[in-house]
């Protein structure tokens, strides 16, 4: 498989992908996404996965957008064509039924900005620059941008950094809710590894069950996500899960999943 995304995966089912271009910001080229996309349909058939985090080779950045130089010459089509694999891709990334983890290593633009909203968690480095600055170029956002991120941030705010593509420092960005939590660089890989086992201290099945009612509720009206919640809650206990999960608390001992 090509070089452009590195996979690491360990024993538990926790699969970290590196966007691996740091000479060109890890840019997302067709090579990168086309990479990306394959990873992404491996995962999708892994019965264990539990949880994917996603990140940019270097200490520089996340990924600095759609690669530019690539763009620059396409057509009304190609360009179609070009943001219809990124869409494709994302929304792969966004419907993993496990929790993604984005991990932001500094710049977080453009393309890069609606890879990280497509994502559960973002999890930035403190010095980690956000924007949306497609309309600098000429452009708009094009991989899913106007649409996630007035559900992430508003519109009002979303409407600002589109309009404008002014560029936000990581607390502005936690101030907004684009992302979760800021740290240090150093902390980073750290306190990721503490996320990650977190969630592989739980039952695998329902933090997949809860991923699925957010977001599947969201497209919902609130009856229709209610009635969702219910269906979700009462198949945990189908499953072994909550039996385990259950007995463990009361026998005052770790739940074993
Ligand atoms: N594309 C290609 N190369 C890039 C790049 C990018 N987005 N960002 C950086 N690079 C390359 C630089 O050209 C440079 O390459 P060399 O000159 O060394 O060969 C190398 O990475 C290092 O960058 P700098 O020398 O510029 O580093 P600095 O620290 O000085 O500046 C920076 C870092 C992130 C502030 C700066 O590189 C920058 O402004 N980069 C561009 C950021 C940006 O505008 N990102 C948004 C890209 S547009 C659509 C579909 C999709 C999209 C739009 C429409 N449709 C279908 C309609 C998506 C658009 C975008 O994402």
């Amino acid at each position: 498989m090509s070089e452009a995304v590195i996979e690491k995966v360990d024993n538990d089912g926790m699969v970290q992908l590196t966007i691996n271009r740091p000479k060109a910001l890890n840019a997302l080229n067709s090579e990168v996404l086309a990479a990306l996309e394959a990873h992404l349909v491996e995962l999708e058939a892994h019965p264990h996965l539990r949880g994917v985090v996603i990140t940019g080779a270097g200490e520089k950045s996340f990924v600095a957008g759609a690669d530019i130089t690539e763009m620059r010459d396409k057509t009304p089509e190609e360009a179609r064509a070009f943001a219809s694999q990124a869409l494709r891709t994302i929304k792969r990334l966004e419907t993993l039924p496990v929790p993604v983890v984005a991990l932001v290593n500094g710049f977080c633009l453009g393309g890069g900005c609606e890879l990280a909203l497509a994502c559960d968690w973002a999890v930035a480095s403190d010095n980690a620059v956000f924007g949306q600055p497609e309309v600098q170029l000429g452009v708009i956002p094009g991989f899913g941008g106007t649409q996630r991120l007035p559900r992430r941030v508003g519109p009002a705010m979303a409407i600002d950094l589109a309009t404008t593509g002014r560029k936000i420092d990581a607390q502005e960005a936690l101030r907004i809710g684009l992302v979760n939590r800021v740290m240090p660089q150093a902390e980073l890989e750290g306190y990721v590894e503490e996320l990650t086992n977190q969630l592989k201290g739980n039952g695998p099945q329902a933090v997949r069950s809860a991923k699925q009612a957010v977001h599947d509720g969201l497209d919902q009206d609130l009856n229709s996500a209610l009635a969702l919640e219910t269906s979700l809650f009462a198949l945990c206990f189908a499953g072994g899960e909550q039996k385990e999960g259950m007995s463990a608390f009361v026998e005052k001992r770790k739940a074993r999943f």
